[in-house]
């Protein structure tokens, strides 16, 4: 997958692994729990004595309480911490602090790669805009030439759907906004999503760093056929 950076499919990775490690601890005691501590045949169901509105606490367990708040909050913030990386890179500025320079002079190639430290980098970039509406988006690919971006019309399920063909190897800068409703922007294939408000313009980088098609869909609810908005990107 060519996300913004590949930045994402370690975190993905990491998110899962902590999810499945919590989930075994949290069911694998939950079940324990459940059949070994349960009344046998005959026997009270109340063997503790418990009393409605009165708290045991004779059972009160200090190091266990803040075993299991302090460690999952240390998680939390951990977590937290890791997915703070590659936001740099989503909203990356344009100019020579940012990480696809300006905008590409005619003729100019973004020659995107990526770096050690898995970001994208490029030496410019090309604008286009999107532009959604219920219930369908439209692509701009204001001046740029036919081979490294072109619009056109793709059979998706029977149906025509709009198609954004992108070139390998560059970057491209989609400046969007919404004529009707909030919609949302979301690129699986580039691992990105951003809203498109009315009224409001928005960013999205969109680095074409290998060759892929997927589906751009709408992620935020506009309406009756919000899950039919969908459109065609290809990167070759
Ligand atoms: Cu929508």
């Amino acid at each position: 997958m060519a996300g913004v950076t590949p930045l994402y499919d370690a975190i993905w990775d990491d998110y899962i692994l902590w999810s499945l490690f919590v989930g075994a601890i949290a069911f694998g005691w939950l079940y324990h729990h459940s059949y070994f501590y349960r009344s046998e045949d005959g026997e009270s169901p109340n063997v503790d004595n418990l009393k409605v509105g009165v708290f045991p606490k004779e059972y009160d367990n200090l190091r266990l309480e803040v075993t299991w708040t302090v460690l999952p909050f240390i998680l939390i913030v951990w977590l937290t911490y890791i997915s703070w990386a590659p936001l740099d890179a989503v909203w990356s500025e344009t100019g020579p602090d940012g990480f696809h320079g300006s905008e590409c002079q005619e003729g100019e190639s973004s020659e995107n790669y990526i770096d050690a430290g898995g970001y994208v980098r490029s030496s410019c970039y090309h604008d286009l805009g999107i532009t959604g509406q219920q219930w369908f988006w439209e692509f701009d690919c204001y001046e740029l030439s036919e081979d490294i971006c072109s619009t056109g019309y793709a059979t998706v399920e029977g149906e025509l759907k709009p198609l954004l063909t992108l070139k390998t190897g560059e970057t491209y800068l989609a400046t969007m906004d919404s004529i009707d409703v909030t919609h949302a922007v979301k690129n699986s294939g580039f691992g990105i999503m951003e809203d498109v408000v009315p009224g409001q313009i928005t960013y999205l980088w969109m680095p074409a760093v290998e060759d892929t098609s997927f589906l751009m869909l709408c992620a935020e609810y506009c309406g009756d056929n919000h899950a039919y908005m969908t459109a065609q990107i290809t990167v070759e």
